[in-house]
């Protein structure tokens, strides 16, 4: 890749610390702009004009080439985002690890099927913002939100959670070995942009319990270079929501 990228995102955002982690792994080269996203600035005329008009971050912005005129290339969605990555990266052995593209049609296809899943399975109960709104409320309702927006998050994830035991389990992994979703010792993007969605719920203290092979392949899949580091954010704010809870969350217990 020889363009220059600017990666619009924000640390405490799933989908942007995916793309960002994957650059890293990658050594691609690209310029940060962070979006206050908490403060509603994807919302801003200016972003939908000019920088992304979904309204979300990720974005990713290729600049054009001012010789031949060519436009900027904007591209949005992180799954659509992670995708080209892997397709211009200068390292092209390193980038089929994680999506094989028209090298491997079946391994692609079978990452994009975990990828869509991912969206509409784990990240639809990602419960993260609703601690983080139950963070800044008034302690008397908390628990009261507690049993009304979170248990029911967490309901919808705990099948999810014990869809991919049992994936794992079918692969053999026995809890001592890491396991990868597609099968084969390096990751791909579905395990990439599926545990950065769990770990926002690892990051406030919740232990996936009854779970073990999602636990093991969670941190297998966290302890790679550039994961802690560009989670650092979202780890800190969960410590913060941590250490000022009480026991109302139930860390220990809520995904036994
Ligand atoms: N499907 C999108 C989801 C992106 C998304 O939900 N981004 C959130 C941050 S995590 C956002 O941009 N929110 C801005 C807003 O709601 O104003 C992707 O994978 O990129």
């Amino acid at each position: 890749m020889t363009m220059t990228l600017t990666l619009y995102a924000h640390r405490l955002s799933q989908p942007c610390r995916a793309v960002e982690i994957l650059l890293r792994e990658l050594e691609v080269p690209y310029k940060w702009h962070e979006v206050d996203f908490a403060n509603g600035q994807a919302r801003e005329p200016w972003f939908a004009e000019q920088i992304n008009a979904f309204k979300s971050i990720p974005t990713l912005i290729s600049a054009g080439d001012e010789q031949s005129s060519n436009a900027d290339f904007r591209l949005a969605e992180s799954h659509a985002i992670l995708r080209y990555v892997c397709r211009e990266a200068g390292d092209q052995e390193q980038a089929r690890r994680w999506y094989p593209g028209d090298e491997g049609p079946r391994r692609s296809a079978e990452i994009d099927q975990w990828l869509a899943w991912h969206h509409g399975n784990i990240r639809s109960y990602d419960s993260f913002h609703p601690i983080m709104n139950l963070h800044l409320t008034l302690p008397m309702l908390k628990y009261e939100l507690q049993d009304t927006q979170i248990r029911p998050l967490q309901e919808g994830l705990k099948s999810g959670l014990a869809m991919l035991e049992s994936h794992f389990e079918g692969q053999g992994a026995d809890g001592s070995s890491p396991a990868t979703l597609c099968g084969g010792e390096h990751p791909t993007l579905a395990d990439l942009s599926t545990v950065c969605e769990l770990y926002q719920v690892v990051a406030i203290g919740y232990q996936f319990k009854g779970y073990p092979r999602v636990s093991q392949w969670i941190e297998t899949i966290a302890s790679r270079p550039h994961f802690k580091d560009v989670s650092a954010e979202i780890l800190d704010q969960g410590r913060t929501i941590r250490e000022q809870s009480g026991n109302y969350l139930e860390l220990e217990n809520a995904f036994i």
